[in-house]
């Protein structure tokens, strides 16, 4: 076990999956999320299925200074990161512009935006100094073609994959890789939260097709982190087969 990955947003969906993946690889994984029950049952599974070296971190990365703190007590042994999963995430709301939920909207930019920006902060010096690294962001179809009522999530991704850019050509003299993977529909928590609990209407999002699963995009980002020194795969859109674009879902109806 020589490699050391940090996921944000490891309690569930797309980071529980690349944790689970990456441990199965036998990588060093920092498990990060606010719901601390969560990380710790997913550290004891890691360890009773695979072994692993997990180290747990409680966090909102919303919250700079706890952000800052938690990545700062992080014991030397794990502070070579290799791997940053900018993954914690969420959508809140679908509601045209004239009426959203503002709350909703400073959610989004304040995890989507500000808590990517506060984790990368803190870790790219980190890779800078032990001369590499890769920075991987989740991004979204929505970050690429915007979706009626989508407004606010859709302008976050699209900051995820300006950023993305912008933090390639940043990291450019100082071989740390940055790659954005960005995915189509897939079945995790995301309805449930985006619909502030309603589960009804987030199963809705899900009929009539087979959306990805967690593990798909898992399985995509274990691919990139895995290409040679040389090979940087800087963008990434994966999809459902039964979804063309952002608005395009081909339901079967019975
Ligand atoms: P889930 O809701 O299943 O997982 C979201 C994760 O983000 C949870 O672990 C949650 O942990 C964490 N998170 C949310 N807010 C915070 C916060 N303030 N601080 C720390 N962690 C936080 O959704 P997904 O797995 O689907 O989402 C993961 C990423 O994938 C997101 O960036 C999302 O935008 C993106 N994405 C999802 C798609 C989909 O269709 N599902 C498609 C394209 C992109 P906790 O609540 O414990 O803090
Ligand atoms: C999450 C999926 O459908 O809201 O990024 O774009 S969607």
């Amino acid at each position: 076990m020589d490699q050391t990955i940090l996921i944000t947003g490891a309690t569930s969906g797309i980071g529980e999956a690349s944790a689970k993946f990456f441990a199965s690889k036998s990588y060093r994984v920092i498990i990060t999320g606010r719901r601390n029950d969560r990380l710790e049952g997913l550290s004891k599974l890691l360890i009773k299925e695979h072994n692993s070296e997990v180290l747990p971190l409680c966090f909102d990365v919303c919250d700079r200074q706890a952000v800052d703190s938690s990545i700062d007590s992080l014991p030397d042994s794990w502070k070579n990161i290799d791997v940053l999963l900018n993954n914690a995430g969420l959508s809140q709301g679908l509601d045209p512009i004239q009426s959203g939920d503002i709350d909703d909207w400073e959610r989004m930019i304040d995890t989507n935006v500000k808590g990517l920006l506060y984790v990368t902060r803190k870790v790219a010096p980190i890779m800078i100094k032990q001369g590499k690294g890769h920075i991987i962001n989740i991004g979204s179809i929505a970050g690429k073609e915007v979706y009626l009522n989508g407004n606010v999530y859709c302008a976050t991704k699209s900051a995820v994959e300006a950023l993305t850019q912008a933090m390639r050509l940043d990291m450019l003299p100082h071989g740390i890789k940055v790659t954005q993977v960005a995915p189509g529909a897939v079945n995790t928590e995301f309805s449930t939260v985006r619909f502030h609990g309603n589960r009804q209407r987030a199963d809705g999002v899900y009929i009539g097709f087979e959306p990805l699963a967690a593990a798909d995009i898992a399985e995509v980002i274990w691919f990139v982190a895995t290409r040679p020194p040389h090979v940087n795969i800087q963008d990434i859109l994966v999809m459902p087969t039964a979804q063309a674009s952002a608005a395009q879902i081909f339901r079967r109806t019975e």
